[in-house]
C-alpha cells in the first residue's frame, strides 16, 4: 500500500474540488418519449406531433414511430401498458376492447362534426371516459386528434344510394368489433385488413373498398385504386393523444399544463388543416376521374343507429349517455 505524502492528498483534493465545480459534463438525460402512430410521415398530423416534440424537447427526448412501424395497429394499448412505449395515437376503438363503455364513442353518426368531439371530450363526458382510462389502463388522454370523417370509397362505379346496395361489398375495416360494427351498420359485409396492407388490398381486389376521411385516402393514394367515393359521413374520425399516466403523475400541475397546452397547440393546427383540405378532396378527386356524390344519408343514418341499438355493444353504453353526448352544444 502506498504511503500517501502529504502533497498526494493535497493534489487529490483539488482535483476532485475542480471536478465538482465543472459543469456537469454528463448533463442529466432526459426522460425518453416514444411515440407510436400507424399514420404515415406523409400525413398531415405527422408535422403537428413533430411540433409536439419541438415543444416538450426542453424536458423530454421525444420520438415518434410513423406508419406502425415500432408497433402494429391495434398492439399501441398493450404496448404503453407493458412499458415499451410512453405515448400512441390510441383508436377509441382499440380502447373499447379492453373498456367496453367506451364502445359508444364509436358509434356510427354519433358526433356531429370535429368540434362536438372535442367539446364532448372537453367537458364532464369527456372526463367521465378519461378517468375509465386512468384507472382502467393507466393511459392519460390528452386530446381526441381529428382526422376528418369517414366516407365509403369503392372499386366499383355502381351507384349506391341506401346500405342495402352496400349488401355483398366487401368493405374493408380496421381489425376489432367496434370496427367490424361499424362496417356491418353501413350494409356491407366488413374484412378487417391492417392500415398498413390497404393500399394493396384495394389494388388486388383483395377488398371491394374502404372508408376512411378523404385526407386519408388523399396521403394513401386510395384514389389510385378506386372508383367512386360516397359521402356517407358515417363516421367523425379521431383517434385519442395519450401519454403513460406514469409519465403524467411524475409531473408537478404546472408542468402537467405546459405538456396538455403543447398537445392541444399542435393538434389544433391538425384539426384546422383536415377541415380545410376535406372542403378540397371532392373537387381534387372528381378531377382524378372519381365519382364524388352523396347517398341517401337519412337512410344510412337511420340504419346504421338501429343496428347500434340492437348491438351487443350497446349494452355496455352507461345508462343516459347517448342523451347526454347528444345534448352537448
Ligand atoms: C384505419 O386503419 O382505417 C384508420 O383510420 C383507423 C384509425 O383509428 C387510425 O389508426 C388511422 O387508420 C390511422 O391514423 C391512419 O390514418
Amino acid at each position: 500500500m502506498r504511503s500517501f505524502t502529504r502533497r498526494s492528498v493535497l493534489a487529490a483534493g483539488a482535483a476532485s474540488a475542480a471536478l465538482l465545480s465543472a459543469p456537469a459534463v454528463f448533463a442529466q438525460a432526459k426522460p425518453k418519449l416514444r411515440f407510436t402512430t400507424v399514420a404515415t410521415e406523409q400525413d398531415i398530423r405527422a408535422e403537428s406531433f413533430k411540433a409536439f416534440g419541438e415543444a416538450v424537447k426542453d424536458r423530454y427526448d421525444f420520438e415518434a414511430f410513423f406508419g406502425g412501424n415500432l408497433f402494429k395497429q391495434g398492439t399501441e394499448l398493450v404496448a404503453m401498458q407493458r412499458g415499451n412505449v410512453e405515448m400512441a395515437n390510441l383508436s377509441p376503438q382499440d380502447i373499447s376492447k379492453q373498456i367496453p363503455a367506451w364502445s359508444i364513442l364509436t358509434s356510427a353518426y354519433l358526433f356531429r362534426d370535429a368540434d362536438h368531439v372535442k367539446k364532448t371530450f372537453d367537458g364532464p363526458v369527456g372526463a367521465e371516459f378519461k378517468k375509465m382510462a386512468r384507472d382502467q389502463l393507466g393511459v392519460h388522454i390528452l386530446t381526441p386528434v381529428y382526422f376528418g370523417t369517414r366516407q365509403v370509397n369503392l372499386r366499383s362505379t355502381k351507384k349506391i344510394n341506401t346500405p342495402a346496395d352496400m349488401a355483398g361489398t366487401k368493405l374493408r375495416m380496421p381489425p376489432g368489433e367496434a370496427w367490424q360494427l361499424l362496417g356491418e351498420a353501413m350494409g356491407a359485409n366488413p374484412t378487417p385488413v391492417a392500415f398498413a396492407e390497404l393500399y394493396t388490398a384495394l389494388q388486388s381486389g383483395a377488398v371491394d373498398g374502404q372508408d376512411n376521411p378523404l385526407p386519408t385516402s388523399r396521403t394513401m393514394k386510395f384514389h389510385e385504386v378506386t372508383k367512386q367515393f360516397v359521402l356517407t359521413n358515417h363516421l367523425v374520425g379521431y383517434d385519442c393523444f395519450s401519454v403513460s399516466t406514469k409519465i403524467w403523475d411524475a409531473m408537478s400541475p404546472a408542468q402537467q399544463q405546459a405538456f396538455q397546452a403543447a398537445a392541444d397547440r399542435s393538434i389544433a393546427v391538425s384539426t384546422a388543416k383536415h377541415l380545410a383540405q376535406e372542403k378540397e378532396m371532392v373537387d381534387f378527386f372528381k378531377a382524378q376521374g372519381l365519382e364524388v356524390y352523396s347517398p341517401n344519408v337519412a337512410a344510412f343514418r337511420e340504419s346504421a343507429q338501429k343496428k347500434y341499438l340492437a348491438s351487443a355493444l350497446a349494452k355496455d353504453w352507461p345508462k343516459g349517455m347517448l342523451e347526454r353526448i347528444n345534448a352537448v352544444q
